[in-house]
């Protein structure tokens, strides 16, 4: 990863890419050439045969204080409609690896949508989110009026969007947005255990677990069981569910191949 400014990228244990996001100087706003550089490295990682999980993190005092103000604060409706600003900052949910994001400190406005685009977050006890946005004169533009009414309802959701107010690690753990909360100096190891967990599986296993979750988020009940059904019979073609059920019956650990 020596060629990027903005993300510092790294391997902290088998199977697992780790990217963290580093400009402290602002807080890890999110701006076009950190977002571009997070994009290949996510796509890297997704194409690297070696890495079964991806984890994405900031520094202690930020995960991302929101897209970079200083960079939008003049652009006009030309600039950014015209240009599409922002259309590719949620490329990582094309990702098909899953994505845990390992948030202590500030993950406001696009830095908390950012997080609500990776398949797990889990946060530092200290994290503070919040969807700012109303307070400069706009609204979420990167998920946070669609994702967050989702995942914890459209009342909490209405509350924080809103009054702009942030929310801290607890608040999101009982709201389920958070799957758990660490002290902040063990965070990241405990994302990094996690994704090394998730790396050892079957590839394909893990994919189609990905994609199925996903998938049913757009789609009705019904519609969602039976895409979840279809890809649970294609999984029988894979020499890793012959594996993993033999290593069941035979009484020892699996070991897939991704075939
Ligand atoms: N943009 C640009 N610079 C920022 C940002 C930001 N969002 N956040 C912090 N910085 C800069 C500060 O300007 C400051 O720079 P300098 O030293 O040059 O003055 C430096 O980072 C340190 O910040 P503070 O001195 O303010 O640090 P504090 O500890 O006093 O405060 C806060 C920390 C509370 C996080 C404060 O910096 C803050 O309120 N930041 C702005 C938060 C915000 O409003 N975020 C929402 C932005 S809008 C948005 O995200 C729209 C989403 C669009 C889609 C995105 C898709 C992913």
């Amino acid at each position: 990863g020596g060629s990027y400014e903005h993300i510092v990228v790294s391997k902290p244990a088998t199977g697992v890419r780790l990217v963290t996001l580093n400009r402290p100087k602002a807080l890890n706003a999110l701006f076009s050439p950190l977002i571009a550089e997070l994009n290949h490295a996510l796509f890297d990682a997704d194409k690297d045969p070696e890495i079964g999980a991806i984890v994405i993190t900031g520094s202690e005092k930020a995960f991302a204080a929101g897209a970079d103000i200083k960079e939008m604060k003049d652009k006009t409706v030309a600039e950014v409609y015209g240009k599409d600003f922002i259309e590719n900052w949620n490329d990582q949910t094309r990702v098909k690896k899953p994505i845990i994001a390992a948030v202590n400190g500030y993950a406001l406005g696009g830095g908390c949508e950012l997080a609500l685009m990776a398949d797990i977050i889990y946060a530092g006890e200290k994290a503070v989110f919040g969807q700012p946005e109303i307070k400069l004169g706009v609204i979420p533009g990167a998920g946070g009026t669609q994702r967050l009414a989702r995942y914890i309802g459209k009342a909490r959701a209405s509350e924080l969007i809103l009054t702009g107010r942030n929310f801290s690690a607890q608040e999101a753990l009982e709201w389920g947005m958070v799957a758990k909360v660490f002290k902040p100096e063990e965070l990241v190891d405990q994302a990094v255990k996690t994704a090394a967990e998730i790396a050892q599986f079957s590839p394909l296993a893990v994919k189609a677990a990905k994609e199925a979750i996903n998938e049913g988020y757009n789609l009705s009940l019904e519609q969602g069981l039976k895409y979840e059904r279809r890809v649970f019979h294609t999984l029988f073609g894979t020499e890793d569910q012959k594996e993993g059920m033999a290593a069941f019956a035979e009484k020892r650990k699996a070991s897939f191949t991704g075939k």
